[in-house]
């Protein structure tokens, strides 16, 4: 997990910490059911929005678990800020904290790591303004402005909301340019190795959850470099278990990559490639992770003669 999405998720405990705090204290004041209900609606929805694109940025490849935490963090905030107003408004919380963290983790899955960070600064800033909706609702109608509290003044909310997100920004920007850092670095590596030996070039394309050629005949000890262009809407990826072979580059970090197991993956529209050379001789399946799509056919054959 990288900083930024750290640093959202500190930042979404804050705000729900800060927001049960003050549903506490407003469930003894002026605040109604209803509008107790539409607060608690509001924060399970958004904390779970956030937690759910943050965690489905942070684990692409494994929906189920992103989903669960993305529910986990929506449904305690709901929750929790509910039952300061009564049942009903815990159980709308908690549905809304459900329901946002299961659509979060799906767009986080699906849509690429720039664009996704983009929802998650959103939904993030949309989360923090509970806070100031809770103030609002706290603050008696019969106040002057002069003895409202401080932060509900424009200039200084507008301050404290675009510092937090200048923050998040910064963060974001600074795993970026780490990340094309390494990219090149690995890429040069890539080329060096490619002048010493003769690759063989293998591309995988991916349209409408299947793979082409599904087929794959190569010799042991071969230097294999295998492109995985995903030409489809969502991620793909190939994973080849229990085999033995020598990782030689990866165009990308393949965080997944243990001992024994190859693994592959394509955000939409792009391609990375890894290069390996396998020690021993059979045939080994290859298929993608993603959820649901090995079943619709996303299988291979590895053939190592
Ligand atoms: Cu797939």
């Amino acid at each position: 997990m990288s900083h930024f999405h750290l640093f959202v998720l500190i930042l979404l405990g804050v705000t729900t910490l800060i927001s049960i705090i003050l549903s506490i204290k407003g469930s003894q004041y002026h605040i109604t059911h209803l509008s107790g209900m539409i607060t608690a609606m509001f924060l399970g929805m958004n904390v779970g929005l956030t937690a759910g694109v943050t965690f489905g940025v942070s684990y692409q490849g494994d929906l189920f678990l992103s989903t669960i935490l993305g529910m986990s963090f929506g449904i305690l905030a709901g929750f929790l800020c509910g039952i300061c107003f009564g049942f009903l408004s815990s159980v709308e919380g908690l549905m809304s904290g459900l329901m946002g963290g299961m659509m979060g983790a799906m767009l986080g899955e699906m849509l690429p790591v720039e664009q996704a960070n983009m929802f998650i600064k959103a939904f993030l800033l949309f989360s923090i303004c509970t806070i100031f909706l809770l103030i609002i609702l706290t603050t008696s109608d019969k106040a002057t402005i002069k003895n409202r509290s401080w932060f509900l003044k424009p200039i200084s909310t507008m301050l404290m909301i675009g510092s937090v997100l200048f923050f998040a920004n910064s963060l974001d920007m600074e795993k970026a340019q780490s990340k094309t850092i390494s990219q090149d670095k690995e890429h040069d590596v890539h080329k060096a190795s490619e002048t010493q030996q003769e690759i063989k070039k293998i591309v995988i394309e991916t349209s409408d959850l299947s793979y082409s050629p599904d087929e794959i005949v190569v010799e042991k000890n071969m230097p294999i470099s295998l492109e995985l262009k995903n030409s489809d809407q969502v991620a793909h990826d190939i994973e080849i278990k229990d085999l033995s072979f020598k990782l030689m580059s990866e165009s990308s970090h393949q965080h997944e990559n243990k001992e024994d197991v190859i693994h592959l993956h394509s955000e939409p529209h792009t391609t990375n490639e890894i290069t390996f050379s396998i020690d021993e001789a059979g045939t080994y399946e290859f298929y993608c992770t993603i959820p649901g799509h090995k079943e619709s056919g996303m299988v291979g054959k590895f053939v190592v003669k």
